[in-house]
């Protein structure tokens, strides 16, 4: 994952973007402060941190499902979702070769300690143990897995947050959101269950945190699946529930000032989805064949689903209500009874029914189109703390030279333009044209300028010409208020990028 120090040297030479700066500017700080070995090391730390993978971590309160959605994204299940010491410690996964587990832990006061931990697994999960070493003892556990997903994303797996047991809490505080020192993830997926006011608070104290927050940050609706369906026929209902909901907060006046990107998800159908036995689908179209009378009365309790008269044998119901839980066995039962007809058609339709498709797409474009300048920002930012601890005057030319760069930067604008789109006075098509050139729905030129990958590089050109005349006329409009002249601005700078990259036909 990290490069050795002659990769990083020669990517100097041909990286020229916000990447390139940010490891020009923070290897000129490391020089600087060659005298202040701490501080040197702090830096070198920083720099090798923009060549790993984006740095993503879900959060959010106790049981919101974190370890499921993050087992669903990886589609195997290395997150402990039981409660036991692991779900109180942050842990890494990270991209390896070998499966390998890594504990670090404090021995006495300060020094810190790596142990290697047994790979154990059981009934198709990694079982997750510290090795007998205290929860509070220890600094990371680091899960190194051999998966695509973590080759480009490294998941950072934090304790739910909770009022009843602060110092977890705060182990996941501390991480998120230091007093001292910027947040080690680059992007956030923030998980909660309904619209709570805890919930919003701890946004808002990720978003709006001092030394400069996540610049990516995106909310799940979390177990979905478990929404009510108020009253629909089938228990499909509760997803699309779910989603009206996520809907609603995209445009929730109280969310002022947030990052609104909001999707339902259930982690759990979409890793039962990727996991799907042919056992487990035999035994769910039994379930499936039955009269609606007597499945409606077996589902009853999970006591009476254990209990009740079926052709299903014992072994096989607490294998399901161990795996799905009686919610999602009533929503297998209908997707089989709408059509699901062998377990790959069963296991697609869980997987387009979590909703994790949507989480995906969204990651790619929020974080995976921007990872440059997602990583830029926050080496920029952490490096600029620790300089600025430093005693007065010795980086002051560092610190605005750092200040620059961020305040030129348009991820910046562009994701906080994004953030508050729905609060700007916009009519249609303008807030839908305004959303696509800033990179919402995807960050490539073409998906800017809403042409078709194949459209042609004069093609292009033209578009970007005709888009730039366009926010310039709407730029000229009178009586336009400060944030909309703020967005107008990104979306005229989105189409000079664009025609600056290209020549003209
Ligand atoms: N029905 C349903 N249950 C879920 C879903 N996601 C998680 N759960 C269940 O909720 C419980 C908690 O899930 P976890 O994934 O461990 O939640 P967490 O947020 O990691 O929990 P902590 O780390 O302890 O805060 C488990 O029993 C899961 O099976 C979901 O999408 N749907
Ligand atoms: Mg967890």
């Amino acid at each position: 994952m990290q490069r050795d120090d002659d990769a990083v040297t020669n990517s100097h030479a041909i990286d020229s973007g916000e990447l390139g700066r940010a490891r020009l500017l923070i290897r000129d700080a490391g020089g600087e402060f060659s005298d202040s070995p701490p501080v040197a090391a702090q830096l070198a730390a920083i720099q090798r941190r923009l060549d790993e993978p984006l740095r993503v971590a879900l959060a959010g309160t106790l049981k919101s499902g974190k370890s499921t959605l993050l087992n669903a994204l990886v589609g195997e299940e290395i997150a402990p979702t039981d409660a036991t010491e692991c779900t109180k410690v942050v842990t890494w996964f990270t991209a390896s070769a070998a499966p390998r587990i890594d504990v670090a832990h404090r021995f006495d006061g300060h020094n810190v300690r790596h142990t290697a931990l047994p790979v154990l697994r059981s009934g198709g999960r990694l079982s997750l143990h510290l090795g007998g070493i205290p929860a509070e003892k220890i600094e990371r556990l680091e899960v190194g897995w051999p998966s695509a997903l973590l080759d480009h994303y490294t998941l950072i797996d934090t304790p739910g947050t909770s009022s009843n047991s602060r110092d977890v809490s705060e182990r996941t505080l501390a991480f998120l959101t230091p007093e001292r020192g910027s947040c080690q993830a680059d992007a956030v997926v923030y998980l909660m269950r309904s619209r709570h006011e805890t919930d919003l608070e701890l946004l808002r104290q990720i978003q709006h945190h001092h030394s400069g927050g996540p610049l990516g940050v995106i909310g799940v609706l979390s177990r979905a699946d478990e929404t009510d369906g108020a009253g629909g026929a089938s228990q499909l209902s509760g997803m699309d529930a779910a989603r009206r909901r996520s809907a609603q907060l995209r445009t929730d006046p109280e969310l002022g000032g947030l990052h609104r990107d909001f999707v339902a998800v259930s982690g759990l159908l979409a890793i039962r989805g990727q996991t799907l036995t042919q056992r487990e689908f035999a035994a769910l179209s039994v379930l499936a064949g039955l009269p609606e009378g007597t499945l409606r009365s077996a589902m009853l309790s999970p006591g009476r689903f254990t209990n009740a008269e079926l052709a299903v044998a014992g072994q096989d119901r607490a294998l399901l209500l161990d795996r799905f839980g009686m919610i999602d066995i009533k929503i297998t039962v209908d997707l089989i009874r709408s059509g699901a007809r062998d377990a790959p058609a069963l296991a697609d339709a869980l997987i387009e029914h979590s909703g994790l498709d949507e989480l995906r797409r969204l990651l790619d474009i929020r974080f995976g189109g921007r990872h440059d300048q997602l990583k830029a920002h926050s080496a920029l930012h952490s490096a600029r703390t620790i300089i600025a601890s430093q005693p007065a005057r010795r980086g002051e030319r560092l610190l605005r030279a750092i200040d620059r760069e961020l305040a030129g930067s348009s991820v910046i604008a562009e994701l906080q333009v994004l953030a508050g789109l729905a609060d700007l006075p916009l009519p249609e098509p303008t807030a839908a044209a305004l959303d696509q050139m800033l990179g919402g729905r995807g960050t490539t030129p073409h998906a800017r300028l809403g042409l078709p990958p194949d459209a042609t590089a004069a093609q292009l050109w033209a578009a970007a010409m005709h888009a730039l005349a366009y926010w310039h006329t709407q730029l000229a409009e009178p009586l336009l208020d400060h944030s909309t002249v703020r967005a107008y601005r990104a979306a005229v700078r989105g189409c000079e990028e664009i025609i600056a990259a290209q020549s003209a036909p």
